[in-house]
């Protein structure tokens, strides 16, 4: 059985989303994003660093959202969401699964700005570089955009949820207006079933609380 180790609105929820759309069955374990539960000792046995994703498939126990996309693909799809490798859209599907991350560490920076650190040490000098440097990077994907619905031509892939989630992320800091293509990718994504089970809180999740 599959567990994945969650905290709702963290860059678990693209491991969530895809084994959604996947749909295979899996326990869904939810954590209060506080450092008492992510630093706890019942956590830190799973993850050494107390962050989420963690995603335990029997014995093998993998952490690092990119590595747990590739894994759940490579093990679990059934051609749909994988791009393996001899396929011609692999490598670009590997850099958008990757690019997901540039654009995650912008938002991440900007959730530690905004909500992590109080207002006295928060610097105006980091939010206005972290969401300029998000901006340029939804630039880029905005580009890759412009004449298809989905990152890769051939259509819907694990790499859209990777990217996906970085701009449910982003738009939190960041208008999208500027972007018409993600403005359109966004709502596409806002549509499907399987993105829509990965928000928030889950009834049926597991909770580790403080
Ligand atoms: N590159 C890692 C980043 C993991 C990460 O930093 N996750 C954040 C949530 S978005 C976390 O667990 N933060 C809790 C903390 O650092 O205390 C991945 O993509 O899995």
């Amino acid at each position: 059985m599959i567990t994945l180790y969650h905290c709702p609105e963290a860059r678990s929820q693209r491991s969530l989303w895809l084994l959604e759309e996947l749909g295979i069955p899996f326990e869904l374990v939810e954590l209060d994003f506080s450092q008492k539960v992510l630093r706890g000792p019942e956590y830190l046995a799973i993850h050494p660093l107390g962050r989420v994703p963690c995603l335990v498939d029997g014995d093998l126990t993998l952490f690092e959202s990119g590595a747990i996309t590739q894994y759940l693909c490579e093990r679990y799809d059934e051609g749909a969401l994988h791009r393996p490798p001899g396929h011609p859209e692999r490598w670009h599907w590997l850099q958008w699964v990757h690019y997901a991350e540039t654009m995650a560490v912008h938002g991440a920076s900007m959730v530690q700005q905004t909500v992590i650190i109080a207002p006295p040490d928060r610097s105006p000098v980091v939010q206005k570089l972290e969401s300029r440097r998000l901006d340029k990077a939804l630039g880029v994907v905005d580009q890759q955009l412009a004449d298809r619905d989905w990152l890769l031509p051939s259509g819907f892939s694990a790499a859209d949820v990777s990217v996906g989630y970085s701009v449910h992320l982003a738009q939190k800091f960041v208008p999208l207006d500027a972007h018409t293509h993600v403005v359109d990718y966004y709502r596409r994504i806002s549509e499907r079933p399987a993105f829509k089970r990965s928000l928030g809180s889950r009834a049926d999740a597991r909770k580790l609380r403080a």
